[in-house]
């Protein structure tokens, strides 16, 4: 086997590979457009990939139904003390997940192309970026790894014969047999789907899954899970977390990163059109942000991302124009429906309802239909540089400075629309005490309420309680330069059941109260919480919004929080020891502060 690869390692590990999953051929990408043209060819033949005559170049999959979203109950942290994984994590150990797993990966590539994908998380060549190779027996992988990742053969060059690169294993674990024909969306059974990482050696294994965090293995698996674990190791933070620029009409730029559980709006966020004149908004990120101290001793983040592996239902016009924009050509879209001439719909886009489709299990549907057109968890795989309000300095090796944190979930009631942490330990305990009612973005239940700390429930690679600690650490070297830590609620409902902030561009409104905080041009209440806005603190002009819901939106009731410690108090007891003191002084105070 001669793939002409100088990097011994990786030529180690890739014939290892082979040897094991027993695939038909090998083909090593380089990222080109030749490249990503030939895949989908093969995908329109073989891999149920559905041109759509209304966008050029864009393409139509349908998954399993079994194979829908991220699943949490499969993903481990395999490390050798379950106590290493902590509390918030999936735990097998290595010897005994490598050897189930292994019996899995044997042969399991027969019948198919093993896809070598040398890629690069973050700008190629950048200091702050990462170098993976993902292994993957699925076209639909690569096609989603070109658009996700910066792949390209100078990734292989950059490696050289000794560079580090962090291994991604990934099957679909469908074997063919010979003359067997291929299935529409081939993958594994929920209980032989495997989503492993081993933060102690670098390394991803993940089996049985094709669907998004699940088999694209930069994002979730490397450039949170393990990441997070390198980040600790080394002083950095990667987070969950959006990043966009906000400039006022004087020209002034704050940086913001904000961190929300999946399909909580941060890809609306990050592209927002703000409602109030004179404001601008340019995207960065919308789902990861990689946070180090630079050399003025202030946080800087860049996006290690390429494109946008975003939420469609819900998306429109009105909701994210700029996304709507992005997403007008050279787009991958799975398990959204397909119209009748042509293109795709989701719940909640612009005009009239189709007067039929086909549904995202091929299915006819009209508006009649009891189910839904699209999987409320469809996505769009889309070029981050096709945003049009992409910022220019998204791609900047540096990054850029973050002024504002921001924290927040989906709850119906009890939490305001925005209140300012008292300082940056305070700040950690509002993340560590993030509550967030969940989505469809993983399989299970939707809709009940859970802690998720800092949005990254799903994606620490460590023990909670350590990465707590860090959170908390790293506030003590950023000192005065540590940006300014909010939280906030766009989803407080009234007692109908409706929704009482029209969120979208107007939370521009609430991002101008941070800036002007910032910069001491805006006033706050003390309240048990934290700080929240004067009654005159948000800029209402030009909205329509009864005087009510303002005052709903912005209550603060004493005794629904009480009721809250009982629950925060539990959360962080299944920390043990791990629990920083420095939290537990800050649930101490809070307790104090409610009376
Ligand atoms: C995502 C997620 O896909 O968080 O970004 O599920
Ligand atoms: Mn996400």
């Amino acid at each position: 086997m001669n793939l002409n690869i100088k990097n011994e390692k990786l030529n180690r590990w890739i014939k290892e590979v082979s040897e094991l999953c027993q695939p038909d051929s090998i083909y090593i990408c380089n990222g080109s457009k030749e490249e990503y043209n030939q895949m989908i060819e093969l995908l329109i033949k073989n891999g149920g990939a559905i041109p759509l005559k209304k966008r050029p170049n864009s393409y139509l999959f349908r998954s399993d139904p079994s194979d829908v979203a991220r699943v949490e109950d499969r993903t481990f942290i395999s490390t050798s003390s379950k106590e290493e994984a902590g509390p918030t994590n999936n735990w097998l150990g290595p010897a005994e997940l490598k050897k189930t797993m292994l019996g899995l990966y044997k042969g399991c590539m027969k019948g198919r192309t093993m896809y070598v994908i040398p890629f690069s998380m973050g700008p190629i060549g950048s200091p702050i970026s990462k170098i993976g190779i993902e292994i993957s027996d699925s076209p639909y992988v690569v096609v989603n790894m070109h658009i996700m990742t910066r792949v390209s053969s100078r990734v292989l060059e950059l490696l050289g014969e000794n560079g580090e690169f962090i291994p991604c294993l990934h099957s679909i674990g469908a074997p063919l047999a010979h003359g067997q024909k291929d299935a529409q969306w081939p993958c594994a059974p929920i209980d032989k789907k495997y989503i492993s990482h081993f933060p102690e050696e670098n390394l991803i294994w993940s089996y049985g899954s094709g669907y998004g965090g699940n088999a694209l293995l930069g994002k979730k698996c490397l450039a949170l899970r393990i990441a997070s674990v390198m980040a600790r190791r080394e002083g950095w933070l990667a987070e969950h977390m959006l990043i966009l620029r906000l400039t006022n009409p004087e020209g002034r730029q704050y940086h913001i990163a904000a961190a929300f559980p999946s399909a909580c709006g941060k890809t609306n966020l990050a592209m927002m059109m703000p409602s109030i004149p004179g404001w601008k908004c340019e995207c960065i990120g919308d789902d990861i942000a990689w946070m180090k101290i630079g050399a003025d001793g202030r946080l800087y983040s860049i996006n290690p991302e390429n494109g946008f592996f975003g939420v469609a239902p819900g998306t429109s016009y009105s909701t994210n124009p700029m996304a709507m924009d992005t997403l007008k050509g050279n787009v991958i879209f799975t398990n959204c429906a397909l119209t009748d001439d042509g293109d795709v719909w989701w719940e909640g886009m612009d005009g009239d309802e189709p007067v039929h489709a086909i549904d995202w299990k091929g299915r006819d549907w009209t508006p009649e239909s009891v189910h839904e057109a699209a999987h409320p968890n469809a996505r769009f795989t889309a070029p981050a540089s096709q945003c049009p309000v992409i910022c220019k300095d998204w791609e900047k090796p540096e990054g850029v400075p973050i002024d504002i944190i921001i924290f927040g979930g989906r709850r119906s009631e009890v939490v305001p629309l925005v209140y300012e942490a008292y300082n940056w330990d305070h700040g950690v305990f509002l993340g560590a005490t993030a509550a967030s009612e969940t989505t469809a973005a993983n399989i299970g239940a939707v809709g009940f309420l859970r802690y998720d700390p800092f949005a990254m429930k799903p994606f620490c690679g460590y023990n909670m309680g350590d990465y707590f600690q860090h959170w908390l650490d790293m506030g003590g070297k950023l000192g005065n330069k540590a940006p300014r830590i909010f939280y906030v609620n766009w989803f407080r409902k009234n007692s109908d059941g409706k929704f009482l902030w029209p969120g979208f561009s107007d939370n521009s409104r609430v991002l101008k109260w941070m800036c002007q905080r910032i910069d001491g041009k805006a006033g706050a209440q003390e309240t048990p919480i934290g700080l929240v806005p004067d009654k005159e603190g948000i800029d209402l002009n030009g909205l329509d919004i009864p005087p009510d819901n303002m005052r709903e939106l912005m209550m603060v009731n004493t005794d629904e929080w009480k009721a809250e410690i009982p629950n925060i108090e539990k959360h962080f007891s299944i920390f043990g020891s791990r629990l920083p003191e420095r939290l537990k002084l800050q649930l101490k105070e809070f307790i104090r502060r409610l009376g």
